[in-house]
Parts: structure tokens; C-alpha cells; sequence
């Protein structure tokens, strides 16, 4: 198997497709993008663990070594899409009641050829050959193997404290100007480079987990907390001389989301992470990361109300209206409130809204989080004070708002917008029910973007522009450059700002623009210009005033920057 994976667009051979495919599975309707194919597809650290082969005597036969081969590039290649026990997301359910009822010809010419509805053409692209098609089309008919569960023994396990507490600074040791400190992902090597925001140089690279994903602060903005894909949690405390981990902990096979809680008389004191697998959440102590309690999230989904024994935990924020966690569960389409204050008798507020739920951010009064029920293209206000479903929004194709931008509409007052990874549409929504009743969880408008592949949307409340990235888009032009609107004048348009070129780079790699993301000021703009491994990267950063090159952050160690996280911005959840 030749291994690309996100650096390479898949070619959709619909062409040499056979009819019975296209027919197939182009009526089931709800078609994957080649974007969200892409995104979706990255490797999952399940593809090293160690599951039991359960024979099915319905399914053909495979040898031990054939099945552990399958399982490695299914947890490679398919896991993404259609979950890790083939229950399907984005892709469909592979469960042996539909696989061995389709045989192993139709899979095989399905795994080749690729289908209308977004499956890619793993054969005719070259990335899986003829023995391997056969393989997973065998593969997806065997009983989906389990893997391990993850409790509080195999956590306590992994926990290390670092420094213990008390041999922390007990005041800032260092000059920089913590509160405009960034963490930007380096997703390629599992470490976060700390840069400092007004001289751009890179403090310290620090260690954390495989494919890591995002940074979160603690409310007091001493603490940075990173999640590796491979559920690993660092704690890096920035008061140090020179900023580095301090505690360390695995809390699951695989996960995507940290967070620490907010509200007044508990700053610090708590820490969360959710995993994809196992499905549940652990609530730790802040200052140590010492697991405390464990909940799984396995239940039942919101629409259809059947079990489903996988529902990832997707996004977490810490509520500043009362001491709770709202935890956005993907497959039941459900958002936890999870009230921290007494978690021995912990009280769980269950908000149903809609499946898949993803990414999303606070309004600017931060009383409503509103998060991307992605393949169902809505958006979910959750009213945090009242711990209930306040507005159901039908948007575009698979909104993805990373935290979304807020900012006031000329017309329609406070709104808060979405880009989309599956059409080129931005959607404003209005977000004040006292003041503008009329708008309040209604699309108010949609903006014209320069194409799908969206992931990130961005404005900052002293600022007058709106950044949209479309690092997913299959145009180089538009993956590698970002549209910039001036809010106060949406009906003009968009300037086209040339990242990747500015970058200087001189090598071909992808160079995706990714992730708009403020200084602390408002004043500065920093984007990543991401591409593979073994090609140079680099960090742009634009003038807000000017919407000018302002500079280009380079450094060998600068390998496959994604998410960048400006400490006060998100330590106060700015956007
Ligand atoms: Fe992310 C946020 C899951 C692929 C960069 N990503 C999130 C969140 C989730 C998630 C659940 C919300 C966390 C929160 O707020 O608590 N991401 C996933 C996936 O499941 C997916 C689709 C595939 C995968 O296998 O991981 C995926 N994500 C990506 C990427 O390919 C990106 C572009 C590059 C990278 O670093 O891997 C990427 N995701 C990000 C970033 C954020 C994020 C930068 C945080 C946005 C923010 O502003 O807070």
C-alpha cells in the first residue's frame, strides 16, 4: 500500500466505474465530498492495538496474519468514515448483515473503483492493490473486532506527574509576555511549538502525543493542556524559566478534545478529555491530571432512539454560566451538560439535537455554544444558562466552524458564522433572542466563499475583517490562499490574501492555508502553511490593518504546522 494519505488528493475514477455501483450507492443520497473523504481519512493509532479475530463461519475465510493485516489498513484507511466498529458516519455501515449479503465481488469491485457518493477508488488511485481490495472486501464480511476498553487502572498507568506542584514556580519565571504565547500544533511529530507572539521566535518544542490535535488553557492562562490523537494529555506550565511539560497522561485508545473548567471558584481546578475510543470522558484534576472519574457516553442516538455502541466525544467547552462541561457527543447527536461541581453525585444535563456533532464555539455573550451537527447540515445552539436546546439551524453542506467568528451585522445585529467543508457558502446566524428576536437561531444571510474544503472561520471583536480558509479545496489556488471580508461592508466581497506564496516556500509541497487565528491585540493574523513531512513549512502572519504580509516564521523544526492557539484568545474564548 502506498502510503499519501492526507498530502494527496484521491482521484474519483467515476468514469471506469461499474454501473451496479454508481447506482448503489449514488441513490442512497447523502454524498461524502472528496474534502471530507480526505479529512476523515487520516490514520487512527487503533491500527496498532491488538484485536481478537472472532470467526464467522458465514464470512470467508482468512488466516490470523491476513486479518491483522486487513485490521491495520482498515484502522488506516476506513475507520474514520465508517467507525471503528463499522457502525458507519460518514461512510456507511459495514456490519457482516450488509457485507456478506453484498459478497465478495460487489465489495471488491466497491473498494476499486470507489463510488458516486464519495468513496474513494482505493484500487484504480494506486493506493491499495489488487491483493490488498481483495483483503478488505474479505475483511469488512468478518465480525468487527473490539478493541480493548480503557479504565481508570490502564489511566493511572500512563499518568505521570512531571513536576509535582509544589515544585512549581510559584510566580512567573520567565519574561515573555505569556498571555500572547502561541501553541501551534505540529501534527506530524507530536509536539507543540511555543511561539512567542511579539518577537516570533519559537520558545521551546515540546512533546506530547502521536498526530497531536489541539491546546487548550486553564482558566488562570498558567497551564497549556495539548490531546494527541493517540488520547495522550500534556500539561505544559508556562510560568517555567522555560515553558515545558509538567504532568502527562493517557486517557483512552484515540481522542480529539481537552479542556479545563472556567467558571468563578474553580478556576484550575478541573481538567476533561473525551475520547473516540473508548466512547466516554474523564474528569481529572487540574493541577496533576489525576484521573477522577470516568462516564461512558455509549446510549442511545437522538433521531432513531436505537443503541449505538459508539459515540465518539467530539467537542468540549467549559461553560461560564455554571461550574459544567458541555460535552458534544457525535453519533447520538447529543450535548452533555456535565456539572463538575460535585462529581462523586454527578448530575448530567442530556440536550438533544442533532447527529453528527463536531466543532463549534461560543456566541459572543458566550451564554449559547453553538456546534456543527455536521452530516445532518445544522447548527445546534445550546443555551448554556438554562441547560437547554435554544435553535436548530439548517445551514449548508457540512458546517465546520472550527469556534466560529462573532461579530454585529450591520442589519441583523450579533451574528455568529460558519464556513462549510461540502459547498462554498458561509452562514451568518443571528445570536441575540433579547435584542433581535426576529433573527435570533435563524441563517440571516449567507456569504459567498471562494469554494468548499473549509475548516476554519475567524474574526476578532476589535477587528473589521472576517478570515474564511479552504485548505480541503482540490484547487491548489484556493487551499493555498484565504478570503478576507470586511464585516462592516459584507455586500463587497472578498480580497483573496496569497498565504502560501508569501510564504516563500520553495519546494512543491501542498502548502494548505489552515486556520486563521488573532494575536492577542486583534491587530496580527497567523496561519499555518501546512504541508507534508518531508517538505518545509512555515507560519504567515498578516497585518489585520493593512491585510498586509507582516512576517513568515521559518525553522526546520516548524514540521506540519496545523491549529495554532494564541493563549488569551483561548483562554477567554475569543473569536
Ligand atoms: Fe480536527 C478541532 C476532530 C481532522 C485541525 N477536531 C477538532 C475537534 C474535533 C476534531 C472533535 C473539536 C475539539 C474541541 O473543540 O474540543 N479533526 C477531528 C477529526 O475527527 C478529523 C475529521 C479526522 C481525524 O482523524 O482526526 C479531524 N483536524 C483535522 C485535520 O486534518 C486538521 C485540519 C489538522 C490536524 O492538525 O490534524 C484538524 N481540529 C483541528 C484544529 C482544531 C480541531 C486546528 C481546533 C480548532 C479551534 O479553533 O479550536
Amino acid at each position: 500500500m502506498k502510503r499519501g494519505g492526507m498530502q494527496r488528493m484521491r482521484v474519483f475514477a467515476l468514469a471506469a466505474m461499474p454501473t451496479l455501483i454508481a447506482a448503489g450507492y449514488a441513490q442512497a443520497g447523502n454524498k461524502v465530498s472528496p474534502a471530507e473523504v480526505n479529512y476523515e481519512a487520516a490514520s487512527s493509532p487503533l491500527a496498532n492495538v491488538e484485536m481478537y479475530q472472532d470467526i464467522n463461519p458465514k464470512a470467508p475465510q482468512m488466516t490470523k496474519a491476513e486479518f491483522d493485516t486487513a485490521r491495520k489498513i482498515y484502522f488506516q484507511r476506513c475507520a474514520g468514515c465508517h467507525g471503528v466498529l463499522r457502525k458507519g458516519a460518514t461512510g456507511k455501515p459495514l456490519t457482516p448483515d450488509k457485507t456478506i449479503t453484498n459478497g465478495t465481488e460487489y465489495l471488491k469491485t466497491f473498494i476499486k473503483y470507489g463510488s458516486a457518493a464519495g468513496m474513494p477508488n482505493w484500487g484504480t488511485s494506486g493506493e491499495l492493490s489488487d491483493d490488498e481490495v481483495d483483503l478488505m472486501a474479505r475483511y469488512i464480511q468478518q465480525t468487527p473486532p473490539q478493541p480493548p476498553e480503557y479504565g481508570m487502572p490502564e489511566m493511572k498507568a500512563t499518568w505521570k506527574v512531571i513536576v509535582p506542584p509544589e515544585q512549581r514556580p510559584t510566580k512567573k519565571m520567565n519574561d515573555f509576555n505569556i498571555s500572547n504565547i502561541f501553541a501551534t500544533t505540529l501534527r506530524d511529530t507530536g509536539e507543540v511549538a511555543l511561539i512567542d507572539g511579539d518577537t516570533k521566535k519559537i520558545i521551546n518544542i515540546v512533546k506530547t502525543g502521536y498526530a497531536v490535535h489541539i491546546s487548550r488553557l486553564s482558566a488562570s492562562g498558567r497551564y497549556l493542556y495539548v490531546i494527541g490523537r493517540d488520547a495522550k494529555v500534556n500539561m505544559i506550565d508556562l510560568w517555567m524559566e522555560k515553558p515545558d511539560n509538567v504532568a502527562e497522561i493517557r486517557i483512552g485508545l484515540e481522542a480529539r478534545s481537552v479542556d479545563t473548567s472556567k467558571y468563578k471558584g474553580f478556576e484550575d481546578k478541573f481538567a476533561i478529555a473525551g475520547s473516540y475510543w473508548p466512547p466516554q470522558y474523564v474528569v481529572m484534576k487540574g493541577d496533576t491530571l489525576e484521573p477522577l472519574k470516568i462516564v461512558s457516553t455509549r446510549g442511545m442516538t437522538v433521531d432513531t432512539q436505537e443503541y449505538h455502541p459508539e459515540p465518539r466525544v467530539a467537542s468540549i467547552v467549559a461553560s461560564h454560566f455554571k461550574p459544567e462541561f458541555v460535552v458534544n457527543v457525535k453519533e447520538t447527536g447529543k450535548t452533555l451538560m456535565v456539572d463538575y461541581s460535585d462529581i462523586d453525585n454527578l448530575k448530567v444535563t442530556e440536550i438533544g439535537s442533532a447527529r453528527f456533532l463536531h466543532d463549534g464555539g461560543w456566541d459572543s455573550s458566550k451564554r449559547y455554544f453553538l456546534v456543527a451537527a455536521n452530516k445532518s447540515n445544522k447548527i445546534a445552539a445550546i443555551d448554556a444558562k438554562e441547560g437547554k436546546l435554544a435553535g436548530l439551524v439548517e445551514v449548508g453542506a457540512i458546517p465546520h466552524p472550527g469556534r466560529g467568528a462573532n461579530f454585529m451585522h450591520p442589519k441583523f445585529g450579533p451574528v455568529w458564522a460558519t464556513g462549510h467543508l461540502g459547498d462554498d457558502s458561509i452562514a451568518l446566524i443571528g445570536t441575540d433572542p433579547t435584542g433581535h428576536p426576529d433573527q435570533a437561531w435563524k441563517m440571516v444571510e449567507t456569504l459567498k466563499s471562494q469554494g468548499g474544503g473549509s475548516l476554519f472561520i475567524k474574526t476578532h471583536p476589535k477587528s473589521k475583517h472576517l478570515y474564511v480558509d479552504n485548505p480541503l479545496n482540490p484547487d491548489p489556488k484556493i487551499s493555498q490562499s484565504v478570503a478576507v471580508y470586511d464585516t462592516t461592508n459584507l455586500g463587497g466581497g472578498y480580497k483573496v490574501l496569497p498565504i502560501a506564496d508569501w510564504a516563500g516556500l520553495t519546494d512543491d509541497g501542498a502548502k494548505r492555508v489552515v486556520q486563521p487565528e488573532y494575536n492577542k491585540a486583534g491587530d496580527e493574523v497567523w496561519f499555518s502553511v501546512w504541508s507534508a513531512k518531508d517538505k518545509e513549512s512555515a507560519v504567515v502572519v498578516v497585518d489585520d490593518n493593512t491585510l498586509e504580509l507582516k512576517a513568515v516564521i521559518k525553522d526546520p523544526k516548524l514540521i506540519t504546522p496545523t491549529g495554532h492557539f494564541n493563549v488569551h484568545n483561548t483562554q477567554h474564548d475569543v473569536y
